[in-house]
């Protein structure tokens, strides 16, 4: 039974994508990014080996629901040098912007230096990597889909000592980024610990509209997801937030995995009837679907 305050709403087949679909032996399947390429549902999920590495394979559906799973890894070339510190990528939310997909992906060394690198492509098949364009220590980043006021500009959260805040951050040229400024949102217990960005944010009327994964430790962490409204000028200006969770784990694959009661979302699509496919890893072991509506999650912002 879905719970009373959730506006996603869980796919009946949910899971629609777990180790058992994939056509190579992996230790799970989780966290996609999400695209809509031409007529097909594109995502692009991390995929854990059975050393338990991390690649981004592209997985394709015509329905949004049934997806096929590429054997090899999306081809994104790595130069020798770069190599060391991009021995794991997971985590990718796909933004598209100016005419093709920007891939904002977290890049990880053998020993846990992680940071977010940027890859482009037309059409999922070829790729160009950008490069890195953080620092490390950062895990969370989604691209705006737009330029705003002439710059291209991210949200993101670097992880040093105690800092755990998300920024908005932006750039001439997809290459140099700074003038990083503050987003904050109002701390609730359930996203007390930590909170970073989910899928790239949602342009509407009323401002982007960003989903997002909070954290709580209780004694061990419970990842949930929230929603909350940002100026559409000046993104790092909240104009709504919802103080509820929007999702909760209540399944069984939720609940129960790799890393219990985990819902991490950062793929969503927007339908042209106002819904929004959002497609979540569950328990860092298989991937979840809930549609939600946009409307909704705006009015539940400016309650
Ligand atoms: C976050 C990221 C996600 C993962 C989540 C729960 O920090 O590593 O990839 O799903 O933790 O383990």
């Amino acid at each position: 039974m879905p719970h009373p305050r959730e506006l996603l709403i869980r796919h009946p087949e949910s899971p629609i994508l777990t180790w058992q679909d994939c056509p190579i032996p992996v230790n799970a399947v989780y966290n996609p990014g999400a695209a809509r390429v031409g007529e097909r549902y594109l995502l692009l999920p991390r995929v854990e080996d059975t050393r338990r590495d991390n690649r981004l394979h592209c997985a394709w559906s015509d329905d949004g629901v049934h997806f096929t799973l590429e054997p090899n890894p999306a081809p994104i070339p790595l130069p020798e040098e770069d190599r060391p510190f991009e021995y794991h990528q997971y985590d990718a939310r796909i933004t598209p912007l100016e005419g093709e997909f920007f891939i904002a992906y977290c890049a990880q060394g053998f020993d846990e230096t992680h940071r977010i690198a940027l890859a482009r492509t037309g059409d999922f098949v070829t790729f160009e990597r950008v490069g890195f364009i953080t620092e490390p220590y950062c895990r969370n980043c989604a691209l705006f889909p737009e330029r705003i006021g002439g710059m291209y500009a991210r949200i993101d959260r670097m992880m040093s000592g105690d800092l755990m805040r998300n920024f908005v951050t932006l750039s001439p040229d997809l290459i140099h980024w700074g003038q990083s400024r503050p987003l904050d949102l109002a701390p609730q217990t359930w996203m007390r610990n930590k909170w970073g960005v989910g899928p790239p944010p949602i342009r509407t009327e009323r401002g982007w509209l960003m989903i997002f994964h909070g954290v709580w430790e209780a004694i061990d962490p419970v990842y949930r997801l929230g929603v909350a409204l940002l100026d559409l000028e000046e993104p790092w200006r909240v104009i709504g937030q919802c103080p509820d969770f929007i999702m909760t784990p209540t399944t069984d694959f939720e609940r129960i995995g790799e890393v219990n009661n985990c819902i991490f979302a950062n793929g969503a699509i927007v339908e042209p009837d106002g819904s929004v496919k959002v497609y979540y890893g569950a328990a860092d072991t298989c991937i979840g679907l809930a549609t939600g509506s946009v409307e909704e999650m705006i009015e539940a912002c400016l309650w």
